[in-house]
């Protein structure tokens, strides 16, 4: 796709499947960190006798699912840490900021907390229902309603780590459904955002199958979902988002208070977003990773 073309969609439709946008070398870091993980988990398991394998024959895409098959748990999330300079490439991943200076301008920050998805088979919890994603930046409290980045524009980026299917539970999305606003919804007991309105009823969903080098970028009200993994493999991948950085980019008064929301709540997580796109200094990872640090310490 041209740049015009990936504009024009993205604007027209709320969302924009890119394929082979990244390369898939680039991907290598992030997936030798999942493996370097899920490998020290096997290890601890099996020597606290937990595990009666460690699993080490299995593919990237098995071996994790297998671990928690006989551990019988389903994790709703990865609770291994996501931060490091391969999480800092991934951001700054060339083909993405191309995009991302297309759909949001000059000055640029990621949140700094990625979700990397293991998606594991059969696993209920991690098939989101259909809901927009400021509705889960908005709402950190169980069953409050809350909305404060309704009227800013943030892009999020969906990277699939292995080949995302219809049957191992890709995004969904409906077209359009970034111009109906930030719709009314609140997070169930299970963490989950619930929307009230019956948003099938009102646009066509679209599955978004989509190969490793692809990328799915959506907008922050692009209401979406994924459904159950039925293979025996987890469908991994990672999303992560951007927003324009608040003291940089050119906002209205309720757009930076918008964006000041967003800064700060990734703060109080011990959390720095990290600017990425600047007329200004661009962190390096050297100093990205000392305002991180210094955060957590506070
Ligand atoms: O990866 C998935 O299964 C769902 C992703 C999602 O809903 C999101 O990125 O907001």
């Amino acid at each position: 796709m041209t740049h015009q073309e990936i504009k024009t969609a993205y604007e027209r439709d709320g969302y924009v499947a890119v394929r082979d946008i990244i390369d898939v070398r680039d991907l290598a870091p992030i997936r030798d960190f999942i493996k370097a993980k899920v490998d020290a988990y096997s290890r601890e398991l099996y020597s606290e006798g937990k595990l009666s394998s460690r699993y080490e024959d299995e593919p990237f895409e098995r071996r994790y699912a297998a671990i928690c098959q006989e551990l019988d748990i389903l994790p709703r999330n990865w609770n291994f840490g996501a931060f490091g300079l391969e999480f800092y490439d991934l951001y700054n991943l060339p083909g993405v900021l191309s995009v991302l200076r297309l759909l949001l301008g000059p000055e640029v920050s990621n949140i700094g907390t990625p979700a990397l998805r293991t998606k594991l088979p059969g696993s209920v919890i991690t098939s989101f229902p259909w809901h927009q994603d400021s509705q889960y930046l908005d709402q950190g409290t169980i069953g409050k309603k809350e909305k404060h980045t309704g009227h800013l524009h943030m892009v999020t980026v969906w990277v699939p780590l292995v080949e995302a299917t219809i049957e191992n539970g890709c995004c969904w999305v409906i077209p359009g459904s970034h111009r109906w606003g930030l719709l009314d919804g609140a997070r169930g007991a299970d963490s989950n955002v619930r929307m009230e309105a019956d948003v099938e009823a009102r646009g066509t969903p679209v599955p978004i199958p989509l190969k490793p080098g692809g990328a799915l970028f959506m907008s922050n009200l692009c209401v979406h979902t994924s459904k159950v993994n039925m293979t025996q493999e987890s469908r991994w991948s990672i999303d992560f988002r951007y927003f324009p950085t608040p003291d940089r980019a050119d906002l209205t008064v309720a757009q930076h208070k918008a964006a000041e929301f967003v800064q700060n709540k990734a703060l109080a997580g011990g959390r720095v977003p990290l600017i990425v796109l600047t007329k200004e200094h661009k962190p390096t990872w050297e100093e990205w990773e000392a305002q991180v640090l210094e955060q957590r310490r506070k």
